[in-house]
């Protein structure tokens, strides 16, 4: 019976994998670098969106993943933010499927960064491949210095590391040390940002280092 479940795993991955291999094509082929946001719920995901793409030089556009409501892209479309809202009604993660219909039903006139707003969740997002060129893990102090330790995936796939509500630390026992240990074994040169979505600080850092990254 374990073999069957595993065997189906394996079937489902590599599906999703070579759709992904096609949406990144797509997207390479109009000149936009994709960004797969990932964090738990409530670290500050959507507020960092709206931190960066008011610091970066070029177009970006969003695709937002939610289980359910289009709140996120309402809020970000009032900023004048293209974005374009995936509902997955129960599903915990975004699949390259979701992203391939979604990609073909926006206007993307090409040039800039497509940011994608992963469902809320520190598991399941880090599994699926979605046709991005980075992912990026949002975490805040709020979620606790041991999450390197509890969901290494997300940590380990990360291609760059915020760190969010640094305001709240005075009040948190949040373990810096511990956490950046955590860190640094799984993912040892993975860039780790400090940044508050309140005040703004450290995004001028983290937007810059996406910018030369994505070569806009
Ligand atoms: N104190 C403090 N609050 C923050 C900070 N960044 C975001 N918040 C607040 O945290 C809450 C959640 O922020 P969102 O940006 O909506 O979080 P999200 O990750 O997009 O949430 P979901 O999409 O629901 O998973 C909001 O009330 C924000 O104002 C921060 O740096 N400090
Ligand atoms: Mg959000």
């Amino acid at each position: 019976m374990h073999v069957v479940k595993k065997d189906v795993m394996v079937d489902i991955h590599a599906e999703n994998d070579h759709v992904a291999e096609h949406v990144n094509g797509y997207l390479s082929e109009k000149g936009i670098f994709a960004v797969n946001l990932m964090g738990a719920p409530g670290a500050g995901k959507t507020t960092t969106l709206e931190r960066l793409i008011s610091r970066l030089p070029c177009k970006s556009y969003v695709i937002e993943g939610d289980i359910e409501s289009d709140i996120d892209a309402a809020r970000l479309r009032q900023q004048g933010i293209p974005a374009y809202q995936i509902n997955t009604f129960g599903a915990c993660h975004l699949d390259a499927p979701l992203l391939h219909n979604a990609v073909h039903n926006m206007a993307l006139d090409g040039g800039g960064i497509l940011f994608i707003e992963n469902v809320g969740n520190l598991v399941c997002p880090a599994e699926f491949s979605i046709g991005e060129d980075i992912k990026m893990l949002l975490v805040s102090v709020t979620d606790g210095s041991d999450k390197p330790y509890k969901y290494p995936l997300a940590f380990e796939k990360a291609d760059v590391i915020l760190l969010n509500k640094i305001d709240l630390t005075p009040y948190l026992d949040f373990d810096e040390g511990f956490f950046m240990e955590g860190v640094r074994h799984l993912n040892p040169d993975v860039p780790v940002f400090q940044v508050c979505g309140m005040t703004g600080e450290g995004y001028d850092e983290a937007a810059d280092w996406l910018r030369r990254r994505a070569g806009k």
